[in-house]
């Protein structure tokens, strides 16, 4: 069956990224089309009628839209043959589904680039508050994360195949570099990084490989 998937995404858009990292390591051939947050492209009618919150990504796949990246990540699981995004066993999964909230659900939505720029305004503080806010919530959620990271093995977050966690955990890690995180003292999350580094599905989903749209 050719499932024709398209994503509505955004080179740094971390929330992008988890799907571009999971569309590749399950081989699934995907036609980027880049909506520019810059440009305020995802508050259009057109993609306000796909993703009503005005978010990326959006997914289109087996004829459906789908929204939200960590359950878009959860339906390829169940609908791709072999996908190993999530473990067998419950106990895995739940790990698994911690970590990736942990990321999603703690550190993203208050590093929203929206919401550090709401607080330099509320607060007179310029881009050195914004800088501040960043570092300090990125900084705070991989310290959990990384105490987290103690109660599993192995090179990726869980054992030794990428999940759904690893899916979170790189482009939360390319966020932390872009404020200038220190993440060295971050043993665990560091291998997860190398590990990661040098694999193909993780190399072609990042903002670099994908690039800026035309209109930057
Ligand atoms: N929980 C959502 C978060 C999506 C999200 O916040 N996307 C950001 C980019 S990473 C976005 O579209 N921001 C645009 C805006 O805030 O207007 C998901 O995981 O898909």
């Amino acid at each position: 069956m050719n499932r024709n998937p398209v994503l509505y995404d955004y080179w740094r858009s971390s929330a992008s990224y988890r799907v571009r990292i999971a569309l590749n390591l399950l081989g699934l051939e995907t036609e980027l089309r880049p909506v520019n947050l810059l440009t305020g492209a995802n508050q259009t009618e057109d993609y306000l009628s796909m993703n009503p919150q005005g978010l990326l990504p959006t997914l289109v796949i087996d004829g459906k839209h789908l929204t939200q990246s960590l359950a878009i990540i959860e339906y390829l699981h169940a609908t791709t043959k072999g996908s190993k995004l999530l473990p067998e066993k419950i106990d895995g999964q739940y790990q698994v589904r911690q970590l990736a909230y942990a990321i999603a659900m703690e550190i993203h939505p208050v590093c929203n680039l929206s919401v550090a720029k709401h607080v330099s305004e509320l607060t007179g503080g310029g881009d050195e508050t914004k800088v501040n806010w960043m570092r300090h919530f990125i900084n705070k959620g991989l310290t959990a994360f990384e105490g987290l990271l103690q109660d599993t093995d192995g090179p990726f977050c869980f054992g030794d195949q990428p999940t759904m966690a690893d899916c979170c955990l790189i482009p939360q890690l390319y966020n932390a570099d872009r404020w200038g995180v220190d993440t060295t003292g971050f043993a665990r999350i560091e291998t997860v990084r190398k590990t990661t580094d040098g694999l193909e599905p993780f190399k072609v989903a990042h903002p670099d490989a994908v690039g800026a749209p035309p209109a930057e």
